[in-house]
């Protein structure tokens, strides 16, 4: 239902699609037999001649049972829903899949920077390959992202991933994705960060192994200087 309306493009975008839509459609039902019960109480005990109002107090136990039943109900979706919730949490936040490749994603007021291995496969290497506002990634790699803010609070979001870490100065929060298909999305800071929150956008380019592969050659060569300033050359 949600890919109908943006593409799912992680390993992981489709068990949050999943849990969305069983969330909405849990809470969902609730809410239109809660709604429908509501107006078809107004309406059947409206205000009528020769009516008198009647006071319940609600104690009774056949009165009592339309409470308690319900509200148990409830908590039984509850209890699915958080068993839910956990498991996906677990799969996504806590247990980190070994790494492919490892970056570094950079926030500021209101750009992002990230910084990617060259050729050699590593980081903190003098071909390291910095790019502004653009990430590029290969499909089908795991990747490990590096997440720090220059600043103030930012928030990485890659819609298409399901992804959204938040970015908070002064911590490096490590996160992982793996592409499934290539193509080019965006990405968008999703904490209002200052007067240029709005602007503060990016694009991923999920490539294939020869097109990441061609891209990091070309770049390794077209980033030295900046590779080599960051390396104190
Ligand atoms: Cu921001």
């Amino acid at each position: 239902m949600i890919e109908s309306l943006i593409p799912a493009v992680s390993s992981y975008a489709r068990e949050i699609d999943h849990l969305i839509t069983e969330v909405a459609i849990i809470v969902g039902v609730w809410l239109v037999a809660a709604e429908a019960l509501f107006f078809y109480f107004i309406i059947k005990y409206r205000a009528r001649e020769g009516h008198r109002a009647d006071y319940i107090s609600g104690d009774e136990p056949r009165m009592r049972r339309w409470l308690v039943g319900p509200v148990l109900l409830v908590l039984v979706c509850d209890l699915f829903l958080i068993v839910g919730a956990l498991k996906t949490w677990s799969h996504i936040k806590i247990d980190l899949p070994p790494a492919d490749v490892v970056v570094k994603v950079i926030a500021q007021q209101w750009a992002w920077t990230f910084i990617l291995p060259g050729a050699d496969g590593k980081l903190d290497t003098a071909d390291d390959i910095v790019t502004v506002d653009e990430l590029h990634v290969e499909v089908g790699k795991t990747y490990h992202f590096q997440l720090e803010s220059r600043d103030v609070v930012h928030c990485f979001s890659v819609p298409v991933f399901r992804l959204k870490q938040d970015a908070i100065p002064g911590r490096t929060i490590t996160g992982w994705f793996r592409a499934i298909s290539t193509g080019t999305y965006d990405i968008q800071c999703a904490e209002i960060c200052g007067i240029g929150h709005g602007v503060m956008a990016a694009r991923i380019v999920i490539d294939s192994a020869p097109q990441h592969a061609a891209w990091i050659n070309g770049s390794s060569i077209r980033n030295m200087p900046t590779a080599m300033l960051q390396a104190g050359q």
